[in-house]
């Protein structure tokens, strides 16, 4: 089956109020999502990649070390990690860290802040486009990591609980060039930390 764009899963300006406008969301998730979609599908039809499932199409078309990965790796990368990205945040103020991942949280990092510190510090440190993530590592243990362009924790064997797209279209019409306080904002305001825990407990 051909990749589809998902339905964002709250109304466009539902983040306005938390820092991410609703030009922002239309930008990123009509245009620039649907163009991973739409050239993802063209790069698949007719390879032997077509109907595999996507993890598996990731997988198999990442090639560690490369300067460059290929077109189809690179939008159906792009088309997984967006579609996480969505439903990483949410839409109300104050939204709370349930008990059981901030223990995993603290127990790994020291604590919350010190947390949201070292991702802050993989977000601004990736050089270029690409993603910081809070991953469940093939060992099991919780670890912040940083990837290029599309390259996701799905190439690792990981289980990515959190994600955050520090492409500068992500936060350049509501942030300008200030990379670090879009992720501060991120992590303070509009991550969905009820479904980051359910990812935790699904890993
Ligand atoms: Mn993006």
């Amino acid at each position: 089956m051909a990749f589809e764009l998902p339905d964002l899963p709250y109304p466009q300006d539902a983040l306005a109020d938390l820092g991410m406008s609703a030009e922002t969301l239309h930008y990123h998730h009509d245009l620039h999502h649907k163009a991973y979609v739409d050239t993802g599908n063209k790069l698949v039809a007719g390879t032997e990649w077509e109907g595999k499932p996507i993890e598996e199409i990731i997988r198999g078309n990442y090639q560690p070390g490369a300067v460059a990965q290929n077109g189809i790796f690179n939008n159906v990368a792009q088309h997984w990690n967006h579609t996480q990205f969505w439903q990483m945040m949410g839409p109300g103020e104050n939204k709370k860290m349930p008990g059981e991942l901030e223990a995993r949280i603290k127990d790994a990092f020291g604590s919350v802040d010190a947390f949201k510190e070292q991702f802050v510090a993989a977000g601004v440190g990736q050089f270029g486009s690409g993603w910081a993530w809070l991953v469940v590592d093939t060992d099991g243990t919780l670890k912040i990591t940083k990837t290029e362009n599309g390259v996701n924790p799905v190439c690792f064997g990981q289980t990515a609980l959190l994600g955050c797209d520090v492409w500068e279209h992500s936060y350049y019409i509501d942030y300008r060039n200030k990379r670090p306080v879009y992720l501060q904002n991120f992590l303070d305001r509009l991550v969905n930390w009820e479904y980051v825990a359910e990812r935790l407990s699904a890993a």
